[in-house]
């Protein structure tokens, strides 16, 4: 059997003679320099995935886009998350909805509202969207109101929203 010697040996002789010193430097030259440019290409981490800017964005705070129709305070500052009421609290029978554009794709979204209820007031993140929102004729856009109403705790303690659809055209 041959030894470990030997087989380093013959591949060594194997390597000489098929490549030149000058080869053998540009390729490691070539790796190593493609390695070193690698970290700093531009990659796309979103996958094309719409809601990859959800994953950017922050929901503590009003200006994210699906906030556009909110009337309230943000569960998601209140003990919840931005689509889950807090411990304590349920969520109400009756929803809202909007229509807001998420300005990574430009692209309309559907989204309802819903307030969390029988807990007092949760008192921070209070934000007002009002986008295409409407006075009580119209209900399923109307924001300004307790919806907690409509439950047998009525007692408003924030609000929830969930992207519900792409808004056609
Ligand atoms: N729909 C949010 C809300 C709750 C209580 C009072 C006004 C608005």
């Amino acid at each position: 059997m041959p030894s470990f010697d030997s087989l380093v040996d013959a591949a060594s002789r194997r390597l000489a003679m098929h490549a030149s010193r000058r080869g053998v430097l540009a390729r490691w030259g070539r790796i190593l320099a493609g390695a070193a440019v690698m970290p700093i290409l531009p990659i796309d981490r979103t996958h094309g995935r719409a809601e990859a800017n959800e994953l950017q964005m922050d929901a503590t705070q009003c200006d994210y886009w699906k906030y556009c129709s909110m009337d309230g305070q943000l569960c998601s500052c209140c003990g919840g998350t931005a689509s889950a009421c807090p411990p304590g609290t349920e969520i109400s029978k009756v929803s809202w909805v909007g229509t807001c554009r998420n300005g990574a794709d430009g692209k309309d979204y559907l989204v309802s509202y819903t307030d969390c209820c029988g807990r007092s007031s949760c008192g921070l993140c209070d934000c007002h969207g009002n986008v295409r929102e409407r006075p009580g004729y119209s209900m399923g856009v109307h924001n300004d109101v307790n919806w907690c109403m409509a439950n047998k705790e009525i007692s408003y303690h924030c609000t929830v929203s969930v992207i519900v659809g792409v808004a056609d055209g």
